[in-house]
């Protein structure tokens, strides 16, 4: 199984920009949690004149099976103690993780332990915090499965459906692992597995 980070370069937006921490630091690619290293800013940073947050727009809706977040190192961890990370599909929350009043790690790994087992489907993620304080990110890595089809040299979509494996949350419907789609959501999702697929065909050297 292959895997990439489909918030890599994606639009961000955070609750207001203190000195040189704009937004899109958090899906630059660089995991540096140094604020400055007399060349340039590593991490965001806001004014934390207000409840903090930042969100990437993952621009369509992914399967997320884990999210990695590198925090600010040479200071100040602390302050994302009592953070919220959210995944959102269409702006319905699907999962949400709080820190729990624990200072983090220099990298929070959450996974299918912390999902309960099942692959989400979300196209933002947010990283918020409850009270005025400062909210510093490196990167917020979201991560999504390639699932790789089982046959080469063929563009035939419902083949694809045929062998797909999720499972949906948070939408209203499910789809079973037999791939066949109920529900009202129908039309999105088979746009989403069109998209999907044509990705799991690039990499697997198609056209
Ligand atoms: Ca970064």
């Amino acid at each position: 199984m292959e895997y990439r980070n489909v918030a890599l370069g994606k639009p961000t937006s955070q609750s207001s920009t203190w000195g040189s921490g704009p937004s899109n630091i958090a899906v630059d690619g660089d995991t540096d949690g140094k604020y400055y290293d007399g060349v340039r800013v590593h991490v965001t940073h806001t004014a934390g004149t207000e409840a903090s947050w930042l969100e990437v727009d993952l621009l369509d809706s992914y399967s997320i099976s884990q999210i990695n977040l590198y925090g600010r190192t040479d200071c100040c961890s602390g302050r994302s103690k009592d953070m919220m990370i959210t995944i959102l599909n269409d702006g319905i929350e699907v999962w949400s993780y709080h820190q729990g009043g624990v200072t983090p790690p220099d990298k929070l790994v959450l996974d299918k332990e912390d999902f309960g087992a099942v692959i989400l489907v979300g196209n933002k993620v947010r990283v918020s915090l409850s009270s005025n304080l400062i909210l510093s990110i490196s990167e917020l890595e979201v991560i999504s499965p390639l699932l790789a089809p089982p046959w080469e040299g063929t563009t035939t979509y419902d083949r694809h459906f045929k062998y797909s494996a999720h499972t949906y949350i948070g939408t209203g419907a499910i789809s079973g692992l037999d791939g066949h789609f109920e529900g009202f959501y129908q039309d999105r999702k088979f746009q989403f597995q069109k998209n999907y697929f044509e990705e799991s065909r690039k990499t697997n050297g198609g056209e």
